[in-house]
Order: C-alpha cells, then structure tokens, then sequence
C-alpha cells in the first residue's frame, strides 16, 4: 500500500514540493473536525462579492498560516483573500487555492473540498506552468487526487490520517454525465445548442453545486462540467487561478481537457488574481464538441 509520502519521493518531487503537499495534506483532518462547529455563514464578503462561510474563513486561516510558519513559500494566493499575500521572498513555491470550494454545501453535508496549485515563482502564471495540483474530497472519505505532471493518483485518508493510494494512472473515460451552472434563461444560444446536443445524446444531468465534488464524478465516470458565459456575466462565475487551472491541469493529465468554450484555459496567462472565466472540463470529445460550435 503506498502513502502519499512514498509516492512524492518515487516521483521524485523535489523536496520543498514535497513538503509543502504534505503540509496542506495534512489540514484534511483539522478541517473535517472544524465543519461541526462552523456550519454558518460569517457575515462577511470575499473581494468577488460573495458571502463567507464560517469554513471559508476558517480553512484560509489554518492553510496560510501554516504555508507562513513553514517558511517554504513564496507567496499565497487565496479566493479568500483580496490581495497575494507576500510569504518568504527566497522561496522557490507559491501557492494558488480555493481553501474551502462549494461552501454553499456545508449546511447540507454534501462534499466538498479544497483545491491546490503550486508554481515555481510567482503566481500569476498560466495553469500550464503548474508543478503540481491537486485537491482534498471531503465526502464519505477523504481523497487527495494530484498531478505532479505525470499522470493523476488518487489517495484516501485512513483512520490514522494517512494516505494510502487508492488509483494511479487515472484516465478520464468518453462519458456521458453533464452539470451546468448559471440560470437557464441566462444561457447564450453556444451554451444551450451545446447542452441539448449533449442530452440528445444521452446525457444524464449531475450538478451539485460543488465544482470539486462534480469534477470527481466526472473524473471517474467521464462527460462535462461547464460554467459557461452567461448574458449577465460573459466571463461566468470560476476563477482562473484558484479553481478552473488546478482541476483544468488535473484534467489534462488524466486525458481530459479544459477549455472556455474556444481554447484551453491552462494557456491564459491571469492578468488579475480574481480573474474569472468560462469553463467546460471532462472528457477530451465534450471539450472538442463545445470549441466546434461556432
Ligand atoms: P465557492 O468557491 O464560493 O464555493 O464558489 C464556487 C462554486 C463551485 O464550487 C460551484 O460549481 C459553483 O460555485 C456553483 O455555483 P451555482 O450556485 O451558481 O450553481
Ligand atoms: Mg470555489
């Protein structure tokens, strides 16, 4: 049974890499024990506007402090910060995350999760220049899938808190799941043309309202995520850097795609640290159906 552990040092990631995955990794634990008692939301806004969860506020604090303290990282950005916060200025590593994604579900208890990326150097570089990515399910188990840009592995927390391999190599299949976000009488002719040649064709619909949770699915069963451009906002509702690259590379390595709707995501490089735009993500034949509708 390989760890997590094992599988950073056959995979010959470098130390400091190594380190802090391992390190955010082992948050897991303290944030499945912090939902009981943080079940609300906490009164604030995030600098898109939107309302906190207690969890969101929470997992932001505990991750950043604890890339902080390890002196490792260079700089941290956070969809729960306004502005990159400035770490060790020697460090090789900065790191992007969604410290709490899907937070809408915490009340409900449907799965959500944490989302990571690493670079070397600064952060705002296009998602293709990730050195790793990876994110934590908080569902019935705790998962960790990662890419250190060699294929996708999936791990699950045991009892001890470690994590044990759970699938490597993991291939995303030509499927047939599909979830939209945004409101139907807001969708663009594209996006609607596009979801009934999908449910023509057989597509069963999936969306929770978690992107990680709906990604895992579709990792695993094959078909598409999309939060597409909507008339109300033509750049959609994910942010570039703290979501839509990490799952996008994810994607990627596991013989997936990502794109906008024209192109792959993981070239653009982000002007903005809150930069948003569309995303479809899944399996390589529904990424090419959506860039072939003009
Ligand atoms: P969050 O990071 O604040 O949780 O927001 C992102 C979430 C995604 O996880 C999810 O796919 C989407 O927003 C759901 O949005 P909607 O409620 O509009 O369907
Ligand atoms: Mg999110």
């Amino acid at each position: 049974m390989k760890t997590l552990q094992e599988y950073l040092i056959a995979s010959h990631a470098p130390e400091d890499l190594g380190k802090i995955i391992m390190l955010i990794a082992d948050q897991a634990g303290p944030i499945r024990s912090a939902f009981i008692s943080n079940q609300n939301y906490a009164g604030s806004t995030n600098s898109s506007g939107e309302d906190q969860a207690e969890m969101d506020t929470w997992a932001d604090a505990r991750i950043t402090s604890v890339l902080q303290e390890s002196g490792l990282v260079r700089a941290v950005a956070s969809e729960e910060q306004e502005d990159i916060v400035q770490m060790s200025p020697s460090a090789k590593y900065s790191v992007v995350m969604d410290p709490l994604d899907g937070s809408s579900l915490i009340k409900v208890n449907l799965s959500v999760g944490t989302i990571v990326g690493i670079y070397e150097g600064d952060v705002l570089q296009a998602g293709n220049q990730l050195r790793a990515a990876f994110y934590m399910l908080y569902g019935p188990m705790t998962t960790l899938t990662i890419s250190l840009g060699n294929g996708v592995s999936i791990f699950a927390m045991n009892k001890d808190g470690t994590y044990i391999l759970l699938k490597e190599n993991v291939r995303i299949p030509e499927g047939t799941l599909c979830g939209s976000g945004g409101l139907r009488p807001e969708w663009t002719e594209k996006h609607i043309r596009y979801m009934n040649e999908i449910e023509c064709e057989g597509g069963k619909n999936r969306y929770s309202g978690s992107f990680v949770a709906d990604f895992h699915q579709i990792l695993e069963y094959g078909g598409v995520y999309a939060y597409p451009a909507t008339k109300k906002s033509a750049s959609g509702k994910l942010r570039l850097v703290f979501e839509i690259n990490p799952i996008g590379f994810l994607a990627a390595q596991a013989g997936g795609a990502v794109s906008n709707g024209e192109s792959s995501t993981l070239d653009i490089v982000p002007t903005k640290v809150h930069q948003r735009t569309p995303v479809y993500v899944g399996s390589k034949g529904m990424i090419a159906k959506i860039e072939a509708i003009r």
